[in-house]
């Protein structure tokens, strides 16, 4: 575990983080402070991790790590108290959870806690999986361990979706969304993700995550946890299609293709949704 790190935001940011995961000028709730249900998006709960101290280097745990060659693999999120706060000071602690051996790449997990610094109740918990291309062959463990909602594969059924979204990302859409606090130069400077293997900067997983996890809130409410495979890379500008289905009283299990490719973006998701008479 890493030594506590302190993470403060305010109205701004959140604002600043719904505009980067797609909110419109019209959706007052979600850029404007001054509107009676003013409120950041669930999936704000993945920005704190950002300034948490990972407790390991990346070249101490696999071989021939590279910056250029790193993709966000997969995200969970747990969103532990409703309604997000739209500004809080919070703290956040880091662990690894497991590094394992793809042949090719390695797959890195690790997790981190996020409290409120003034009341220390819970707010977030993350487990974010990189993608490190070239990394791997180290002999290490071949499968991730199964650790229930942050591990499962959320297989979509054979039915039709219940629910199908479109939402087009802009072509500034990455621009804005780094201002979040993920500045990896793979989403804004060509030089470097022409290294990275791409034609032109790609957007942010997380990005794309919020936008599809804004689909999935509007449509079924709040949930406790939400988990996303990144199948495949969006450029800033294309438009997501999200394809949901209802599974049971609590659950979305839910997809999300390229509409302009037809490739998959994201596989795998799930949301665990909250009753909403517990949130009264
Ligand atoms: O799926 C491929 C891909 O390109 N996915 C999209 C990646 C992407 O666009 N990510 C978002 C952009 S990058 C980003 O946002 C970085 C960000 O700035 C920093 C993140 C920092 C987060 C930290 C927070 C604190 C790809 C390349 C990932 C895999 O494709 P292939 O190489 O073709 O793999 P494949 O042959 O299908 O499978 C090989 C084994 O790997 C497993 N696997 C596949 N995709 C995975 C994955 N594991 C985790 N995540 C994924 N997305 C497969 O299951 C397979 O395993 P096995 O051999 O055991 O079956």
């Amino acid at each position: 575990t890493s030594p506590e790190t302190e993470f403060s935001y305010t109205e701004r940011d959140s604002t600043l983080y719904n505009l980067g995961v797609g909110a419109r000028s019209s959706e007052l709730r979600y850029v404007y402070e001054g509107h009676d249900d003013f409120q950041v998006l669930p999936t704000f709960g993945v920005v704190p991790q950002f300034d948490a101290a990972m407790p390991f280097g990346f070249d101490d745990v696999v071989p021939n790590f590279s910056p250029t060659m790193l993709l966000h693999g997969e995200q969970y999120l747990e969103v532990r108290k409703w309604p997000v706060p739209t500004a809080a000071r919070t703290k956040n602690y880091a662990k690894l959870i497991e590094v394992v051996d793809k042949g090719n790449a390695a797959v890195l997990k690790s997790g981190v806690t996020t409290v409120d610094a003034d009341t220390g109740a819970d707010l977030f918990y993350n487990e974010a999986t990189v993608f490190l291309r070239g990394c791997g062959g180290f002999g290490g463990q071949r499968r991730p361990g199964d650790r229930g909602a942050a591990t499962a594969p959320n297989v979509p059924p054979k039915r039709l979706p219940d629910v199908l979204v479109e939402s087009k990302t802009t072509e500034d859409q990455a621009a804005v969304y780094r201002l979040s606090g993920d500045y990896n130069p793979l989403h804004i400077d060509p030089g470097f993700a022409k290294m990275g293997g791409f034609k032109k900067p790609i957007l942010h997983g997380l990005c794309f995550m919020g936008v599809v996890g804004k689909a999935v809130y509007e449509r079924f409410g709040p949930f406790r946890s939400i988990k996303v495979r990144f199948a495949g890379t969006v450029l800033p500008g294309q438009t997501l299609v999200t394809e949901m289905w209802k599974e049971g009283d609590n659950k979305v299990v839910f997809q999300a293709k390229v509409k302009e490719t037809g490739k998959l973006a994201i596989s795998g998701g799930g949301a665990e949704l909250i009753d909403k008479k517990l949130l009264k």
